[in-house]
C-alpha cells in the first residue's frame, strides 16, 4: 500500500497546550504519535512509503479562505516580533490569543491578536514556528493520496500531522489547521462522486462546515455526542445539511462508554448510507482515538473493533483515501493504524 509521509511534521511540535480550566499541559498531538505509526508500518511487509507530491495552494484555497491561510503563514513571525519574552525563547512559547471571537457579530481586524482570536477556535490550536510548513505538508499527504487513489484505483495512506477535520474554511481548531481530508475529497469531487466517512472520536465540525450545502460530496461523522464532548457546539444528529446540500451530512453522536457493538451498529447505518449514495471515491478521516483508554476520549472500541471497522469500511469495496487524524494513546497508536490498514491492502 502507498502511505505518503512528510518529515515537516516535527517542526510543528508546540510545548503546550491549554486545558479546560486553564491547565497547562504538554501538547497531545505530538510528533511521538507519528514516531509510533511509522516503526508498526515499517515492521510489516507491505507498507511502501513515499514523499508527497507539491500540489501548490490553490486545491488548498479552493476549500480554504485567502485570508485565513495568509494568517496561518505569517503568525508566527508577526508574533515574534510582536512579543520580546516569545523572540528571547521561542521553543517556549506558542501563539494563542486570549480572546475569541462569536463569528456571526465578528469580523477579523488587523492586529495579530483580533486575527488570532477570530481564526482560532480554541486553545488546542496552538501556532508555532513550523505549524504553517506542517500543515501544508499534511495537506500534500492527503491529496497525494488522493491523486494516487485516483490513478491506481486502489486505497492509500496519507500519514497526516497536524491533523485536520475540526479546520473550517475559514478557523482552526483541535489540533488542526488546514482540513486535509476535505481538500482531499474536493480535488476528488473533480474526477467522481465522493464521500467522506469520518471515525475520528470527535465531531468533525470542519468537515461538516465546509460540505455542508453541497450535494455532490457526502459526509459522514461518527462520535461522542457534542452534549458532552468537543467540539461541544456542532455534531448533533438533527444537522443533516442546507440548501442543495440537505440530506448529504450525517452525524451519529453515540454516548459515554460506547464500546465496539454499539459502535458497529452506528456504523452499519452509516455503511448502509455510503452504498445508497454510491460514490466513486471514498475519504476516510482515521482517528484511532475511539480506542479503549484514550485519553482524549470515552469510548472503549477493542483491537478487535477495530478490525471490524476495517473490515466492513473496505468491504465498500472503493478506491478510500486514508487519512490520519487523531489518536492520543501514543502507545497503541501504531498497532491501531496497522490494524485498521491491513483490510486495505
Ligand atoms: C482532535 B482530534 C480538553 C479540550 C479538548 C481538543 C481536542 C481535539 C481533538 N477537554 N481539546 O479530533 O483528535
Ligand atoms: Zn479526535
Amino acid at each position: 500500500m502507498k502511505i505518503f509521509y512528510s518529515e515537516e511534521h516535527r517542526k510543528h511540535d508546540p510545548p503546550f497546550e491549554v486545558f479546560d480550566g486553564g491547565k497547562r499541559v504538554p501538547y497531545y498531538e505530538n510528533p511521538d504519535r507519528m514516531d509510533r505509526v511509522l516503526s508498526a508500518l515499517n515492521k510489516t511487509d507491505w507498507v511502501e512509503l513515499a514523499e508527497p507530491t507539491d500540489f501548490g495552494l490553490d486545491p488548498i484555497l479552493a476549500v480554504h479562505d485567502r485570508e485565513y491561510i495568509n494568517f496561518l503563514a505569517s503568525c508566527w513571525t508577526e508574533w515574534l516580533a510582536s512579543d520580546p519574552e516569545a523572540a528571547a525563547a521561542p521553543e517556549q512559547h506558542a501563539f494563542l490569543p486570549a480572546t475569541f471571537a462569536l463569528r456571526r457579530k465578528a469580523r477579523p481586524t488587523s492586529s495579530l491578536l483580533g486575527r488570532g482570536g477570530y481564526y482560532l477556535m480554541d486553545l488546542s490550536a496552538c501556532i508555532v514556528d513550523g505549524t504553517y510548513k506542517a500543515a501544508l505538508a499534511s495537506a500534500n499527504c492527503a491529496l497525494t493520496a488522493a491523486s494516487s487513489s485516483f490513478t491506481l484505483h486502489k486505497s492509500s495512506f496519507a500519514l497526516c500531522r497536524p491533523p485536520g477535520h475540526h479546520a473550517g474554511k475559514d478557523y482552526a481548531a483541535g489540533y488542526c489547521f488546514i482540513n486535509n481530508a476535505s481538500v482531499a475529497a474536493n480535488w476528488l469531487s473533480s474526477k467522481g462522486r465522493v464521500a467522506i466517512l469520518d471515525i475520528d472520536y470527535h465531531a468533525g465540525n470542519g468537515t461538516q462546515d465546509i460540505f455542508y450545502e453541497r450535494n455532490d460530496v457526502l459526509t459522514i461523522s461518527i462520535h461522542g455526542d457534542p452534549d458532552y464532548e468537543y467540539p461541544h457546539y456542532i455534531g448533533f444528529a438533527d444537522e443533516t445539511g442546507e440548501g442543495a446540500g440537505l440530506g448529504y451530512h450525517k452525524n451519529f453522536p453515540l454516548p459515554k462508554d460506547t464500546g465496539d457493538e454499539g459502535y458497529l451498529s452506528a456504523l452499519d447505518e452509516a455503511l448502509e448510507m455510503l452504498r445508497k449514495f454510491s460514490p466513486n471515491y471514498l475519504v476516510l478521516s482515521a482517528g484511532m482515538d475511539i480506542f479503549n483508554g484514550d485519553p482524549l476520549g470515552k469510548f472503549h472500541v477493542t483491537r478487535g473493533g477495530i478490525a471490524e471497522i476495517g473490515k466492513r469500511v473496505a468491504g465498500l469495496n472503493l478506491p478510500a483515501a486514508i487519512v490520519m487524524e487523531g489518536g492520543y494513546a501514543n502507545e497503541a497508536l501504531g498497532t491501531n493504524i496497522v490494524t485498521l490498514l491491513e483490510n486495505f491492502k
